[in-house]
């Protein structure tokens, strides 16, 4: 997979993906990501990508030529345009394994007070990761890359996602590791047992327990 993130901000991303299992990923050739700062894209002299908002209001909005022309020049027929927004659809982990299969990605990270409206018209999605404000669309766009790097074939075991919290919408079930006893604190004894039905229906069993708990609207008994 490719994947192609529009920013004004490229000095936010280093580092981020040269760690771990990005890291990992990139090096075998499973994702390409490219930092691309829209800004080379302006025609305008003195490089400004923004203006102020017709109507009047605060701050300053993303004007629609640099963007037009950078996603022009890098879209192709196997593109999906994903803009940044706080206003957009709330992002899930079921969007993740869709993002997963796609060939090329092309995220804009929205800024400042906003963007031309008149960008939404060559956006295939609009993603918000919460329901809380961030300065910008930058740590958005790493979750996104993150979140769908990690499903891409080879990167981890599919055993190790086929687990996560949120699939079958129920959060994840506890685990422990050696020692048996630390300060006092046992292991439940089910999973010293080797019954392995006896274990994954004590894992079920939590899961809802803790679903219940922390997120009883992903059980829909809220
Ligand atoms: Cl995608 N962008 C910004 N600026 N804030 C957000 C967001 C995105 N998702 C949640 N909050």
């Amino acid at each position: 997979m490719k994947i192609d993130i529009l920013t004004l901000f490229p000095e936010m991303f280093k580092g981020v993906f040269e760690e771990s299992i990005i890291k990992r990923a990139i090096d075998e050739k499973k994702v390409e990501i490219n930092i691309i700062n829209f800004r080379d894209y302006t025609n305008d002299p003195h490089k400004k990508v923004d203006d102020t908002p017709y109507g009047g209001g605060a701050g300053m909005v993303l004007t629609c030529q640099p963007i037009f022309d950078c996603v022009n020049d890098i879209k192709t027929n196997d593109s999906k345009v994903i803009l940044l927004t706080p206003s957009g659809v709330p992002y899930k982990q079921k969007h993740a394994y869709e993002l997963a299969d796609e060939k090329h990605l092309i995220i804009i990270c929205g800024h400042y007070e906003g963007f031309d409206e008149r960008i939404r018209t060559i956006v295939d999605e609009e993603i918000s990761i919460g329901d809380y404000v961030l300065t910008g669309g930058e740590i958005a766009s790493m979750v996104l890359v993150d979140s769908v790097t990690r499903l891409l074939p080879g990167v981890i075991t599919e055993a190790s996602h086929k687990d996560d919290s949120f699939n079958n919408n129920l959060l994840d079930y506890p685990t422990y590791t050696k020692p048996r006893v630390y300060n006092g604190l046992e292991v439940p004894e089910v999973l010293l047992s080797g019954d392995h039905k006896k274990i994954e229906e004590f894992r079920r069993e939590e899961s809802i327990k803790k679903t219940r708990e922390v997120r009883p609207d992903l059980l829909g008994d809220d």
